[in-house]
């Protein structure tokens, strides 16, 4: 094998768990790309992990790949190496210009900061703290929609093409936005948050992202 070359599905294992949003992310980028049902998986039972499974990975944590002798977990990082090493297999979801891969980063990593705060609050008491919050979440990535988006020809970061700023990013907004229902919060929906409203819903109904989730029911018996 040189460097250049690329995997086979066939040659790659998936270790994940139906319940996992950081799997989720992987998860998005197989079914988006034909791959879900031609990649080999193993579902890990987090709560009684098996010992082979400890053996291979000590830390224990999906998702996580096999390649022959080599072992790679982390989310992120299998997103992006199934994204690049199946390039040309169904859409592109990160475009080789730097400018345009440095904005998609810019974007996870605001989105990123912005959600950690209102999923404490989704998951806490309803008061004017967790309102104000769950506000600056809303500001904060339509702030970075706006300041970032690179066409506008459609909701997505990129405009029309979904890409990796939306892998990383659906499995947790499609978890706030059901987190929040439950609790009967709305997000805040003025004219003034029209562009992250735009991207949230394309986000959270997109096929590959409710194809790849466990389901609502589901979700909201584990957060409860
Ligand atoms: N930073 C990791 C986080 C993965 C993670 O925390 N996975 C959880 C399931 S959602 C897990 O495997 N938990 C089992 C454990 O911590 O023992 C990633 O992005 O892949």
């Amino acid at each position: 094998m040189t460097v250049t070359d690329s995997i086979p599905v066939s040659e790659i294992t998936y270790f994940w768990h139906n319940g996992c949003p950081y799997v989720h992310r992987s998860s998005i980028v197989l079914h988006e790309k034909g791959l879900w049902d031609k990649i080999e998986k193993k579902h890990i039972d987090l709560k009684n992990k098996p010992e082979w499974y400890l053996q291979l990975y000590p830390i224990g944590k999906v998702p996580a790949i096999q390649i022959k002798d080599t072992f790679l977990p982390e989310s992120a990082i299998i997103a992006e190496f199934f994204i690049e090493n199946f390039e040309g297999v169904g859409p592109e979801l990160l475009p080789s210009n730097p400018l345009v891969r440095a904005k998609i980063r810019l974007f996870i990593q605001q989105f990123q900061d912005a959600i950690s705060p209102a999923f404490k609050y989704a998951r806490g008491p309803v008061d004017d703290e967790a309102l104000a919050v769950v506000t600056k979440f809303v500001t904060t990535v339509q702030n970075s929609l706006t300041a970032l988006t690179l066409s506008d020809d459609g909701p997505f970061l990129l405009g029309s093409k979904f890409s990796l700023a939306e892998v990383i990013t659906a499995p947790f907004a499609l978890r706030l936005s059901l987190a929040l229902e439950k609790k009967g919060v709305a997000l805040p929906d003025s004219d003034k948050f029209a562009r992250f409203h735009e991207w949230f819903n394309a986000v959270t109904t997109r096929e590959s992202v409710l194809e790849t989730f466990l389901g609502k029911e589901a979700y909201l018996a584990q957060i409860n």
